[in-house]
């Protein structure tokens, strides 16, 4: 009986270790996820917030291409924008409602994106489609380049969030007024706007130094 017992209360000793032990290894996995997370959320912060990025193909029988990127700044989004093949001058430049750029004058992309039903205006002011942006004015050799800040638009699922919408370049200059679509006519690129992964998207060696 005694050797039982005895048996018996070694055995809970070795048990309650086994438990304790497990205990001690799942606070040190949880502190290791949370480092960890901290890590990712610090290192997307440095990357200056989520990112998306949209391949401009042509349309309307053009030879124009590109790349439109997209970042978040605080309340408002960053557009760079690198385009060639265009007539030189200045150009419409929209997010579009649809992320369909399939027809072949991109009629597909609907219209401006414009989630407040507002009518179409200068960027700058606030009686506008959210999807109003800057026209891009092209060189001589038919390039250009746009960075903006944007606001009323974000890379986020609310009702100003542009993924899975298209960005559209017209053959004329948007002249900010006419409706609904600044006069800008056809529609010479489209580019269906794409979420990127946290860390692509060419940031790296930069921003890093609070490491
Ligand atoms: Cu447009």
């Amino acid at each position: 009986m005694t050797t039982h017992r005895s048996f018996l209360q070694s055995n809970l000793v070795t048990h309650y270790a086994t438990i304790y032990a497990s205990i001690d290894t799942i606070k040190r996995i949880a502190a290791l996820a949370a480092a960890g997370s901290l890590l990712t959320a610090c290192a997307g912060m440095e990357a200056a917030g989520p990112k998306a990025s949209a391949t401009l193909e042509p349309r309307s029988g053009s030879s124009v291409s590109g790349t439109v990127d997209f970042h978040a700044v605080g309340q408002k989004l960053r557009v760079e924008a690198r385009v060639a093949g265009l007539t030189p001058g200045q150009h419409g430049f929209h997010v579009h409602e649809a992320g369909d750029c399939s027809a072949p004058d991109a009629s597909s992309a609907k219209g401006h994106f414009n989630p407040a039903g507002r009518p179409h205006g200068h960027h700058g002011g606030n009686d506008r489609h959210a999807g109003d942006m800057p026209n891009l004015v092209a060189d001589a050799s038919g390039k250009a380049t746009l960075s903006a800040e944007v606001d009323m638009l974000s890379l986020t699922q609310g009702p100003g969030g542009i993924l899975q919408r298209s960005v559209v370049v017209h053959a004329d200059p948007d002249d900010y007024r006419s409706q609904p679509a600044g006069n800008s006519g056809k529609r010479v690129a489209c580019g269906v706007i794409r979420p990127l992964a946290a860390d692509s998207g060419g940031s790296t060696g930069s921003g890093r130094s609070g490491y």
